[in-house]
């Protein structure tokens, strides 16, 4: 597949090997909504009821497995909906884009989200087995149980999330 002009490359494939380079940074990421946008902390995050998911793991392209781990953190179409509840907004989204601070991202439908299992939502984590995630592993990372065979939307540096 070949990339039109203004889209990001990591919407048709697997661009390069997973990044080695922590890229500074809190963990703040901005919410792009039509309403506007909105600067999210962790420590913001962590004030809100958290949701585990256990048994996740990570499966990388070519540098094999790792997990299983248990992942905590807020369901991402939490974060959406409070948003924009917070902005009086009505947007119908369709799909969420979540890109790291690194540039690679990955696009989640409304449709992917709303078929996860209510105990495997797709989560915006802060913890893993109970610890909080350090800035190498991501710090806030989007994590997508139902993506078992490759680890394309395991964004780790969570630093927009922008809604379409
Ligand atoms: N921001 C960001 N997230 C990313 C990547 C990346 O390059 N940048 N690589 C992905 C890929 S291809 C893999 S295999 C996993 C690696 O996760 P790990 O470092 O926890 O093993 O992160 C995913 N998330
Ligand atoms: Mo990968």
């Amino acid at each position: 597949m070949t990339a039109s002009a203004g889209e990001p490359e990591w919407l048709h494939g697997h661009p390069h090997e997973p990044n080695l380079v922590t890229p500074a940074g809190d963990g703040s990421f901005l919410l792009v909504t039509p309403a506007g946008e909105e600067l999210i902390s962790p420590t913001a995050l962590r004030t809100l009821p958290q949701t585990t998911i256990t048994q996740c793991m990570i499966v990388s392209t070519g540098h094999g497995a790792s997990g299983p781990f248990s992942f905590a953190g807020i369901p991402l179409a939490e974060v959406v909906e409070a948003s924009m509840a917070r902005a009086n907004s009505r947007y119908a989204w369709e799909s969420v884009d979540v890109i790291g601070a690194d540039g690679f991202g990955a696009r989640l439908t409304r449709g992917e989200m709303d078929s996860a299992p209510a105990d495997r939502p797709v989560l915006l984590a802060l913890t893993l087995d109970g610890s909080p995630l350090q800035r190498a592993a991501g710090l806030v990372r989007l994590i997508v149980p139902a993506e078992v065979h490759d680890a394309l939307k395991q964004i780790k540096w969570v630093a927009r999330i922008v809604l379409t």
